[in-house]
């Protein structure tokens, strides 16, 4: 298999065969039904929610509206603690939703909130949490899971990166009182622009319903203070067509991923995350690049920028070094030192179902000793 020609970029969205596609359209065209709970979106609701293997599921129009809708949802008031290594939608959400992050740092091997540190986060004014699977590297729920029940908090998880993510009980949906999946076109699974948010019962899933839809109950009834975040026919019925062809998109992607890690288990002054089991890498392969390597990180990320790969340095920098955060008491780097040292040290390299074996050895090469 050979990629495509030209810049490698560090994703490259999956598109299933336009063939497939057509009858859909064509319907769409005929029916003229295009947004607002049409016969698609239905069916696409019910067959993710098959799929993923979870009771419910709200479809919308991308995760940072899911975020700020099961937020709201959850009737959370004050502080929500997250994570600073994350994409930064995950804060501005919270942000959105009215209330204030409240950063605690990450564990070094699953990159995710270190549930241990959680206590030191806790005050009166804390009212939820909102941990975020990293790269499909499921968060210690247990650890999670046990602190919010102890503190009578809800949870939502950010669950952008973990489409087909699994543990051993089953998928990382499950967990939570909300998990919100990604459909960005640099998903592992995408709709073009799309999201999900997971629920587990039905009086919730309806509220959900009427909040993405200005809370419109009926030609005279406004229920709640909803809002726009619908996922319209065309999105739905591609979303349709995309679940035939996503198990063959993660299988692909495990075996890029074992490439890399053939590939790069010599080269000196790399680190690769620890692989989990059940689990793939999302967007991109992390490595992490030793402080005393000649190049450094920055310098690799340039070489390989100067060869036309565009690897990617996600997340740097950290959300709370960012200006509209960085003034909160939590924000303080000496309070972060874990996520402060993975987010200088991280590269995320080109991965994605159709990366040529000839590519990733392009990139683990120049990787290597000059
Ligand atoms: N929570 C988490 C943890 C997230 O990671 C995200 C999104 C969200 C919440 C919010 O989800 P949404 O509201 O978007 O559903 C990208 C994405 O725009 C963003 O969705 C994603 N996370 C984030 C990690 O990555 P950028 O600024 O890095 O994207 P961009 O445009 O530089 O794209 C990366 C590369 O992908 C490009 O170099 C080329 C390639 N690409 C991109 C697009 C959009 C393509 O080949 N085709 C395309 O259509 O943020």
């Amino acid at each position: 298999m050979t990629s495509p020609p030209g810049p490698l970029y560090v994703t490259r969205p999956m598109l299933p065969p336009l063939a497939e596609m057509l009858p859909l359209l064509e319907d769409i065209w005929s029916r003229r039904m295009l947004s607002n709970d049409g016969p698609y979106h239905q069916q696409f609701e019910s067959a993710l929610a098959c799929f993923l293997g979870v009771p419910y599921v709200v479809l919308v129009s991308n995760a940072t509206l899911g975020l700020l809708l099961a937020l709201r949802q959850s009737r959370m008031c004050g502080k929500v603690i997250t994570t600073p290594f994350s994409f930064v939608g995950t804060s501005h959400a919270i942000r959105w939703a009215g209330l204030e992050p409240v950063f605690v740092d990450i564990d070094s091997e699953t990159l995710n909130i270190d549930a241990a540190r959680l206590p030191e986060a806790l005050d009166d004014q804390v009212a939820g949490l909102l941990p975020m699977h990293c790269f499909g590297r499921p968060c210690d729920t247990q650890g999670i899971g046990r602190f919010a029940k102890e503190h009578g908090l809800p949870i939502v998880y950010d669950a952008a990166h973990a489409f087909g993510v699994g543990d051993a009980q089953g998928s990382v949906l499950r967990h939570g009182d909300f998990s919100v999946l990604s459909f960005h076109a640099t998903k592992v699974f995408n709709t073009f622009e799309g999201g999900a948010i997971i629920c587990h019962d039905e009086a919730t899933k309806r509220e959900l319903d009427l909040l993405k839809n200005f809370g419109i109950v009926d030609e005279t009834q406004v229920e709640s203070v909803g809002l726009n975040a619908k996922l319209n026919e065309f999105q739905a019925a591609l979303g349709l067509v995309q679940l035939v062809h996503v198990e063959g998109y993660i299988a692909a992607r495990r075996q890029r991923e074992q490439n890399y890690r053939d590939l790069l288990a010599q080269t000196p002054g790399i680190r690769l995350a620890t692989a989990v089991p059940g689990t793939h890498n999302h967007y991109a392969f992390p490595i992490f690049v030793a402080p005393d390597h000649p190049l450094g990180r920055d310098g690799l990320y340039l070489r390989l920028r100067e060869h036309g790969i565009f690897a990617r340095r996600y997340f740097h920098p950290l959300i709370s070094d960012l200006p509209m955060y960085r003034q909160l008491r939590s924000a303080d780097p000496a309070r972060l030192p874990v996520a402060k040292r993975v987010s200088e040290s991280i590269l995320c390299l080109p991965l994605f179902p159709d990366i040529s074996e000839s590519d990733q050895a392009r990139v683990a090469a120049l990787l290597g000793p000059p």
